[in-house]
């Protein structure tokens, strides 16, 4: 049976990821850190399937121990500091855990056993100030945020132990990805959460920022796979992972409040607050390499993705 060590378990991706292998037939190991209120929300589901190991990607120590206890043959590296916002405010604890996290982990691997093959995730954050469009995987990085900067430093060291030491290391290039369990602080999840809060009589309006920022969104649960898959082939390799598609939040805005018969111009507020100290305006993926190489797909459209969260949101804040 292959085990699988995740970091970042009981983020959005983490548990996806978990399901996903769990389904394919591994053994999974868990890597959550010490907190006063361990919250397993996202993965209560789990428990008795995986098993959890403490550790930080602050702390060489503990990825040495728990991957000599656990021997993986695979390890997803999905721990980060990944809101965009804070890193300008935690810019350093953003460098350490989002960059040289990295590092600190591909060390441990390198001595514990370089036959372990490694995942990182990389970011279309990376591309910033996009200096092609559509972004794919020889468009040079612009980064403009102290996270973005962090994760092109982590996608390099991934590339370099993998050209250095021949370890098999890949990287997932991957674009904004969403569900239900994506984080409150997220703009999609912050406003599936508003609009349903304003439909059920909870809020009144819902404050944001640039309403004109262009992501490429997809289901996290389809994005899980290509990370997996990436880990399956013959070579180690770094792809974008995308849908190919662009929209705004402002569109994003106009469907949620619209599946619930609100126009979202009667209740979104725009506030200065929630504008960063740079902005990325535009990313949008070409996944032609892992559609050829991976046999990658999205399953989930936009509108079906706006959906499918506003649906959520509105069966858990109606109970
Ligand atoms: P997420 O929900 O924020 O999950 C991040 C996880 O990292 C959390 O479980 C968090 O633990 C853990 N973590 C933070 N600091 C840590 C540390 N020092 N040591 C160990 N664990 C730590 O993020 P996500 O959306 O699932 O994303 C997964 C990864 O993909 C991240 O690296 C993110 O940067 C990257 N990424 C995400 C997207 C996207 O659109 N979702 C796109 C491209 C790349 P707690 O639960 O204790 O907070
Ligand atoms: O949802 P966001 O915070 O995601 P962002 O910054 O694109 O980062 C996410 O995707 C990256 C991949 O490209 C990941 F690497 C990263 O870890 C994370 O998962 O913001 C999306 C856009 C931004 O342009 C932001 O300025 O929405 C705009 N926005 C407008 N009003 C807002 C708000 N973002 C947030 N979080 N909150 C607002 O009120």
């Amino acid at each position: 049976m292959p085990t699988a060590l995740i970091t970042g378990i009981n983020g959005q991706d983490g548990s996806y990821l978990a399901e996903n292998l769990l389904q394919k037939g591994y053994r999974v190991v868990g890597l959550v850190r010490r907190s006063s209120t361990q919250n397993y929300e996202r993965i209560q589901h789990l428990l008795d399937d995986i098993s959890i190991v403490q550790g930080d990607l602050h702390d060489q120590g503990s990825l040495l121990a728990l991957l000599e206890e656990h021997q993986p043959t695979e390890v997803f590296n999905l721990a980060a500091q990944s809101f965009v916002a804070v890193s300008w405010s935690q810019a350093v604890l953003t460098g350490e855990v989002t960059g040289l996290g990295v590092t600190r982990l591909l060390e441990a691997i390198r001595y514990v056993n370089p036959k372990i093959k490694f995942y990182q995730a990389s970011s279309s954050e990376m591309f910033g100030k996009v200096l092609e469009v559509p972004q794919k995987e020889s468009t040079p990085f612009y980064p403009r945020s102290p996270y973005g900067v962090a994760k092109v430093y982590a996608h390099w060291m991934t590339i370099n132990y993998r050209e250095s030491f021949g370890m098999f290391a890949s990287s997932g290039i991957l674009f904004n990805h969403e569900s239900p369990r994506r984080g409150m602080e997220f703009v999609t999840r912050k406003i599936s959460d508003g609009a349903v809060r304003i439909k059920l009589g909870q809020a009144k309006e819902l404050r944001l920022g640039n309403l004109e920022a262009r992501r490429d969104w997809g289901f996290a649960g389809d994005y899980v796979e290509a990370m997996w898959r990436m880990l399956q082939l013959e070579q180690p390799g770094s792809f974008v992972v995308g849908t190919g598609e662009t929209h705004s939040v402002r569109e994003f805005c106009e469907i949620a409040f619209g599946c619930l018969g609100l126009d979202y111009n009667d209740y979104v507020v725009q506030d200065e607050r929630y504008y960063r100290p740079a902005e990325v305006d535009l990313l949008v993926a070409d996944p032609s390499l892992a559609r050829s190489v991976l046999g990658w797909e999205p399953s989930v459209t936009f509108q079906d993705l706006v959906e499918m969260m506003v649906s959520a949101d509105m069966q858990r804040l109606s109970k």
